[in-house]
């Protein structure tokens, strides 16, 4: 779907101004969830695009919509304007740095007479938004590397092991062999979770008995794939340790042990975060990008919360690339990031 939003004509933009103005339960319902097995074919793409847009609805509403009543009817960019405006970005999770930067960057176009109505301030915020989204791609997939090793971090409860069974499903749909490590030894409800997502889309889970050295379960895992020949590896692990230090020694390790198993692995570390835990998920990802060096990001619980803005946040202060969303609870529940796309659902009604 195209980012049409910029070239709305007056007459567009009024209607659209009429419509968010709209008490919500007059809005339509949003749309239904597309299937499980849907593939990501461009004909789905709209599908996909429908479930993204349904799945950042409350964002949507606490945000655009509260800016849209805000600007409704008003001809002039006042302080008390921009006062309110900053008011909405905070609240929107965006960030108090990200926020002060954008506000900043009205201030100096408002005096350069480059934005003159709330209008093209809209305008404005929705592309400067999508400046910040387009933080670095990812670095591209080696293709080449078997197995192609990913490790996957962050806090507990911020869904790694969801996660992984979501990534697991779709490397499958591709017909490629994928093997899970539960190296999340610290509980064993953790491994029983990562053996039900295993069954789940088809891929064996190597383990170990609950408290068992991770990197020992690491070094076995990627000697089964490479005895195997299997193409994808994916490695759960623990979000809490007994302190901070040790998880992160404990996740260097097994960083450590899996580069020496196999050149160049793990050759994705993804970093987990809870969209619904707001600016607390930026201070998280500073501790983990220090202690490993993160390839890239995944944002869960889009769905239903009002914090969606943070992706802004983590995209303009990290500088980390934020690869994968996750939008729901279920296997097709994760899409690949798409700054274009996500300002279109949060802009569009
Ligand atoms: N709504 C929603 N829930 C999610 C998402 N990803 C994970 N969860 C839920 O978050 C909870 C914790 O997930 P889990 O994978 O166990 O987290 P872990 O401790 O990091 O491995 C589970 O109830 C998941 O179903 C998401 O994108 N949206
Ligand atoms: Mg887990």
């Amino acid at each position: 779907m195209a980012f049409t939003w910029f070239k709305k004509k007056k007459t567009e933009t009024t209607e659209q101004e009429l419509k968010s103005a709209m008490p919500e339960a007059l809005v339509k319902p949003s749309e239904k969830t597309v299937a499980a097995s849907e593939p990501e074919s461009p004909e789905n793409k709209q599908g996909f695009f429908k479930r993204l847009k349904d799945r950042l609805s409350t964002t949507r509403k606490t945000f655009v919509s509260r800016m849209d009543r805000l600007f409704f009817g008003k001809k002039e960019i006042d302080d008390e304007l921009l006062e309110e405006l900053e008011e909405i970005l905070i609240t929107s999770d965006i960030g108090v740095r990200t926020t002060m930067e954008l506000i900043e960057n009205v201030q100096e176009k408002i005096a350069r007479k480059l934005l003159n109505n709330p209008e093209q301030l809209k305008e404005f915020l929705a592309g400067e938004i999508l400046r910040f989204l387009q933080s670095p791609p990812p670095p591209p997939r080696m293709a080449d590397q078997k197995p192609y090793v990913i490790m996957v971090v962050g806090v507990n409860g911020v869904g790694k092991t969801t996660t992984i069974g979501k990534i697991a499903a779709r490397y499958k749909k591709e017909g490629k062999d994928v093997l899970l490590i539960a190296g999340d030894t610290f509980r064993a409800a953790a491994i029983e979770q990562l053996e039900i997502w295993g069954e789940r889309v088809g891929a064996d889970v190597i383990r170990q008995k609950p408290g068992s050295d991770p990197s020992a379960v690491v070094f076995d895992g990627i000697q089964a794939a490479q005895a195997r020949n299997t193409d994808v590896v994916i490695i759960d692990t623990a979000g809490r340790l007994h302190t901070k230090v040790n998880l992160m020694k404990e996740l260097q390790k097994v960083h450590r042990v899996s580069s020496r198993k196999c050149s160049g692995a793990p050759h994705e570390v993804l970093l987990v975060l809870d969209a619904t835990t707001g600016q607390n998920a930026i201070s998280q990802a500073r501790v983990f990008h220090e202690a490993i060096n993160i390839t890239g990001i995944v944002l869960t619980k889009l769905d239903g919360t009002a914090k969606g803005g943070i992706a802004a946040g983590i995209c303009n202060e990290l500088k980390i690339p934020l690869q994968y969303i996750g939008i729901g609870e279920q296997i097709e529940d994760l899409q690949d990031f798409d700054a274009r796309e996500f300002v279109d659902a949060l802009f569009t009604l």
